[in-house]
């Protein structure tokens, strides 16, 4: 894995419905991240934070909210990671709400282009954000960059990176999904996004899910984690503006971020939602923060290979 981490903070809550993700990067770095991956033998250099436009608090227009500062903080953010990845970095982008993983994975996508590597995405999230201006109940954006990154929405948005669509559906696996909308429900299958919902997690387990959610990626494969704080159950992280019970426990995500590990291709990373001003005490950066080094290969034993199941 590469082991040269730049985290680049972009404090904005622009496509959320409550305020407050505009201090996650903060709260991440108080939380001591830069600190714990340290502690693994990563070299990490903080960027520091993007700057951009404030939140002006409106109402939609023509099914968005915010469309002119949501497009100009995902520019600063496309042209951020691209230059972090082509100078052979892997990015940490330390959000601010999830409508930044437009910039975010948009730019992968261009990496991954130039360099001819395959792409995987993995979302982790309660939710699917594959909401259009026609179906979305809010006209928040975070409802939508995964939608737009598959090239449904204003070009203005959809063609970020100069490349519509983005990404292909097929790049991208969901895995915690447990909120979805109505008419988000239909275009998900319409355009055959797979899914591992929490009912598939329930009824296989995490570690099924996972071994699902990964196969086919290789030596060639960039694999991009966009981690929605909100993935996790509200009794573990409270810290996040929109959540949704019954999502994976403590112990299921550390599962998770630990196969994902095992892969060594974790290229880069989004850290998305964390809303310091709805958390207890930091809590859910803290627990934000173990599960990043859990993901970057912290492991209990020193073992040659994952524990294996009884034939
Ligand atoms: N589906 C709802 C909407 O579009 C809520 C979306 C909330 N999204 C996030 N990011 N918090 O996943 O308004
Ligand atoms: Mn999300
Ligand atoms: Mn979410
Ligand atoms: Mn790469």
């Amino acid at each position: 894995m590469n082991t040269s981490i730049r985290l680049i903070g972009v404090p904005t809550d622009i496509g959320a419905g409550a305020r407050g993700a505009s201090m996650g990067p903060e709260a991440l770095r108080v939380a001591g991240l830069a600190a714990v991956l340290e502690a693994q033998g990563l070299s990490v250099t903080d960027l520091g934070n993007l700057a951009g436009p404030p939140n002006p608090w409106q109402p939609p227009h023509d099914g968005y909210r915010h469309i002119d500062e949501v497009r100009a903080w995902n520019l600063g953010l496309h042209q951020a990671v691209l230059a972090e990845l082509r100078a052979g970095h892997l990015p940490l982008v330390l959000g601010g709400d999830h409508s930044l993983g437009l910039g975010s994975i948009s730019a992968v996508a261009t990496h991954c282009r130039e360099r001819h590597k395959k792409l995987r995405v993995l979302w982790l999230d309660a939710h699917a954000d594959f909401n259009t201006a026609a179906l979305t109940p809010s006209g928040n954006l975070h409802g939508m960059p995964v939608a737009l990154l598959c090239g449904l929405g204003p070009p203005e948005l959809t063609g970020i990176g100069g490349h519509v669509p983005a990404v292909q559906p097929a790049q991208i696996r969901q895995i915690g999904i447990r909120s979805v909308d109505a008419g988000e429900k239909r275009l998900v299958h319409e355009h055959g996004l797979e899914v591992f919902d929490m009912r598939y997690i329930d009824e296989m387990g995490m570690r099924h899910t996972m071994e699902q959610a990964l196969a086919g990626v290789d030596a060639d494969t960039h694999l991009h984690v966009s981690f929605d704080v909100d993935f996790l159950d509200p009794e573990v992280a409270p810290g996040v503006g929109t959540t949704v019970r019954g999502g994976p426990t403590y112990r299921e995500a550390q599962l998770c971020m630990e196969m994902i590990a095992d892969t060594g291709r974790l290229a880069s990373l989004d850290v998305m939602e964390l809303n310091p001003a709805l958390d207890v005490r930091n809590r859910t950066a803290e627990v934000a923060v173990d599960l990043i080094e859990s993901l970057f290969g912290k492991s209990t034993l020193m073992r040659k290979q994952p524990p294996t199941r009884a034939p």
